[in-house]
């Protein structure tokens, strides 16, 4: 695939091989020949690296910077990608088959960086490739985790952690920056100072610690645009380290100080549960802020100083941008403030305008346990010249709260920063905001009206929807080759530079030698996966079965387990009644579970242990296969969506924000089987009722059953002791403990709190549209003409329409 005025990488295949066979020897200092896979790989990633540095031109434009600050980039493996946006895919393909390694084995030696957690650190990836696209100033800000996220192995159906030493080989896309480092300052008191009328504080003693950038280029589709993403590592600020204890033969002790300080940057935390109050994540979240923002000024001050004299910090908001994602850079307003009044001599109010006019905030959960809090001593303790700040806009705003707003009390108590001596990040983020905006449509609709109604009370005109989008270049003109073929034989290339032409599809929806090849692609796409389920688990995947895929990280509002029960439903039924014959389904399970998370690991325990049963029970195992994919990852997840037929977004309405395998899963032309939740809603808009299936409580239905309080999960339990109720009984009846034992604490989560996540109380309607879809598939002809309808559709979520919307309506810039 090429692009129109892109920058000369190669002029053929063999200018190609001769530029990589000179990067293997300038490398190795060994021949092409001599080198092994992953080697070759890695001379391959240097060499598009190095093009992708050089095609950037540094300061070559006026237009104003946006900074994305985000703890997570989950940026997944760059090299296929890069080959795309260069357009000489093609080229390095024919001839890396000329030199005898095909250029899918060497993609597939890229480690995947486990530099995020899920679908937020992976947004911030697309917006990264969007921004670029887009020709954008689109910088990134993040943290350059030495270890990622756990890699997941299983063992005895379990999920074990192991360390994901991604960095191991090297990583042939970044360049430490030595000379751009910065020092950020922990702990130490803070120390007034005065001359005459004039007063300043600084912050003495304490820990000091170096920030140190590396960067990765962010190479826009058609090489237009390169833009950076920049990590940073924690270093200590001096050699220092305590002598005394060193001379006395302690090595342990006086090197203390440096593993201590390289602890920050050290590991990624998982953001599911009970990880909060975390001194060492308070530092992470302040050190790339605080790094981040002394960059941002230095080089804004550099370029305008001249410009604007002694106004140049009130123009800030004019020329830069500073987005959180999420909460994490919470910091980044008193920060910004900090370093105006202390070191540039800004007044207060001035700076905190200028704060405000330059930072925007995305909300991307409701769920309480992720918004973020912490002590006030702690927090205090760690950042004592910040804390003042913050107490200090608390007590203005606070003090500016109209009296007369009803239920004073109330509102100031939702919406102050400090309260029951935590600092609320939430409420920070707000407040330093001149936009908030939540992920759909529908998350939105509960932002302002409830987790953040009484802000929205006050200032209505603060907040505004950003559906998410995807890459569709990765996610479909990556990840799917062929249906991405097939797509550009018919409609030609444009689709990957303007999503929104995937709409020409829609003629060729019910046209057969269309279809036909699209059934080939996905069954070329299930081959691909079922080898790779094979050769990962062992687990032969039949693929004339339909493929039902479940992929996203494992959470008790997911509902991972309402799919579960209702596979050991199909496998009851099957059993107790010989005329019952499901569609032949092959259901596929994919993602992590935070370690601290018990329910969610032993639900992916349970996964495992139904895979067991099911799939060794020759009754039953050419009607319904399990398979639970390891170590779920965006390399893995490119396999999974395009070989998908049926998508399942269950979470109960109003948990998931948005959700973005939805979107991935729909362009690749799955049919969803969601509910009403998140960013389903919309993808049910765009592709009507006919070619989607909902099910399940609606949130309205979900708040007034809450409300009411009359729900009691277990009359579901008792009324139904032939399907349900089975279903329960065999958790702990020794059906499923072959593998690692029985599911007490699954049963008792139910029943305990209730069945909280409404799995009982969703079940009927779910396996009742299961089955209605399932059914459905018999009918290639209408299924098809529906899987390709989904990808038409699906232009609008390509995150380039999300980075529009931002950039016209949150950062003001045009794109
Ligand atoms: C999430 C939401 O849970 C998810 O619904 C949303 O699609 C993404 C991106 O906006 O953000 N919030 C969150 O903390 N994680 C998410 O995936 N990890």
């Amino acid at each position: 695939m090429n692009t129109d005025n892109k920058p000369q990488v190669f002029k053929d295949a063999t200018d190609f091989k001769t530029q990589f066979c000179e990067e293997c020897e300038s490398i190795f200092s060994k021949t092409y020949d001599e080198l092994n896979d992953f080697e070759r790989y890695y001379a391959l990633a240097s060499l598009i690296a190095g093009k992708a540095r050089n095609a950037k031109v540094d300061g070559e434009n006026d237009e104003k910077q946006v900074y994305y600050f985000s703890l997570e980039f989950l940026i997944g493996p760059l090299l296929d990608n890069y080959l795309l946006n260069f357009g000489v895919r093609d080229i390095v393909k024919a001839g890396c088959e000329q030199l005898g390694t095909p250029l899918e084995e060497l993609v597939a030696c890229e480690a995947d960086p486990g530099l995020g957690n899920g679908g937020l650190g992976r947004l911030a990836a697309c917006f990264m490739d969007s921004m670029a696209a887009l020709g954008i100033n689109g910088n990134g800000n993040g943290m350059r985790y030495r270890y990622g996220l756990f890699r997941q192995e299983i063992e005895g159906g379990r999920q074990v952690e192991m360390v994901d030493n991604w960095l191991e080989h090297g990583f042939p896309w970044e360049t430490r920056k030595n000379e751009s480092a910065v020092v950020v300052q922990f702990g130490g008191q803070v120390v007034r100072h005065q001359d005459g009328e004039r007063f300043w504080f600084t912050q003495e003693g304490g820990e000091k610690v170096k920030a140190v950038p590396y960067d990765v280029p962010i190479l826009g589709y058609g090489a237009k645009k390169v833009n950076t993403l920049r990590l940073w590592s924690a270093e200590p600020a001096t050699e220092d380290f305590d002598l005394d204890a060193f001379n006395s033969g302690d090595y342990a002790k006086a090197m203390k100080f440096r593993s201590d300080v390289e602890a920050i940057s050290q590991i990624l935390y998982p953001n599911d549960a009970g990880e909060h109050g975390r001194v060492l994540r308070l530092k992470q979240e302040y050190l790339f802020v605080s790094a981040g923002l002394q960059t941002i000024l230095r080089t804004y001050e550099k370029k305008f100083g001249k410009r604007y004299g002694e106004k140049l910090w009130e123009h800030l908001g004019d020329h830069v941008s500073v987005h959180t994602n999420d909460t994490h850079p919470a910091m980044c307003g008193p920060e910004l403030m900090r370093i105006l009044v202390d070191e540039k001599r800004v007044d207060f109010d001035t700076a905190f305008n200028v704060a405000r006019k330059t930072i925007s905030y995305t909300n991307h959960t409701v769920m309480p346990e992720a918004l973020e809090k912490w002590p006030i001593e702690v927090f205090r303790h760690l950042l004592p010249r910040l804390y003042m700040f913050i107490e200090e806009i608390d007590r203005r705003y606070r003090d500016t709260l109209p009296h007369d707003v009803e239920g004073w009390a109330n509102v100031l108590s939702k919406t102050a920063i400090l309260w029951d001596g935590q600092v609320r990040m939430a409420n920070l983020s707000v407040i330093f905001a001149h936009s908030v905006n939540g992920v759909s449509e529908l998350h939105t609709g509960i932002l302002k009206a409830s987790t953040l109604h009484e802000f929205y009370e006050l200032r209505p005109d603060l907040f505004n929807n950003k559906t998410n989008g995807i890459s569709h270049r990765r996610f479909l003109g990556n990840a799917n080759p062929k249906y991405a073929k097939l797509i550009c034989d018919a409609i030609g290339e444009g689709w990957l530079a303007d999503a929104n032409q995937l709409s020409q599809l829609e003629k060729y929806e019910d046209d057969p030698s269309f279809q036909e090849e699209f059934e080939k692609a996905r069954r070329w796409s299930k081959e691909r996966l079922a080898k790779y389920i094979f050769e990962a688990t062992g687990t032969q995947l039949d693929t004339s079965m339909v493929f039902d895929v479940q992929v996203k990280r494992f959470h008790a509002y997911k509902r991972q387990l309402l799919n579960v029960f209702k596979i050991l439903d199909l496998y009851n039924r099957i059993l107790s009644d010989s005329s019952f014959s499901p569609r032949p389904t092959a259901f596929i399970f994919s993602g992590k579970a935070a370690q601290s998370y018990t329910f969610a690991k032993e639900v992916i325990r349970l996964i495992n242990s139904v895979a067991e049963v099911v799939n060794g029970d020759p009754r039953v195992n050419d009607k319904i296969r399990v398979a639970f994919v390891p170590n779920f990852a965006v390399s893995s997840a490119q396999l999974i969506y395009p070989a998908t037929d049926i998508s399942e977004q269950i979470s109960w309405a109003g948990s998931e924000a948005s959700g973005t395998s939805n979107m991935k899963l729909m362009m690749n032309g799955a049919i969803t089987l969601g509910t009403y939740d998140g960013a389903n809603v919309e993808i049910c808009d765009l592709v009507g009722q006919d070619n989607i299936k909902i099910f399940g409580l609606r949130t309205e239905e979900v708040d007034a059953l809450r409300a009411a309080g009359n729900y009691w999960a277990w009359d579901l339990y008792n009324n139904d002791r032939i399907r349900l109720g089975r279903i329960i009984d065999e958790l702990t009846d020794g059906t499923l403990a072959h593998l690692s034992g029985n599911f007490e604490s699954i049963r008792d989560e139910l029943s305990i709190s209730n069945d909280h996540d409404l799995v009982l109380k969703d079940f009927y309607s779910y396996v009742d549209a299961w089955d209605e879809l399932a059914q459905a598939y018999g009918d290639r002809r209408a299924w098809n003409k529906a899987a390709i309808h989904n990808t038409a559709r699906s232009g609008y979520f390509s995150s380039d329409r999300t980075i529009r919307e931002y950039a016209r309506d949150i950062w003001h810039i045009d794109a």
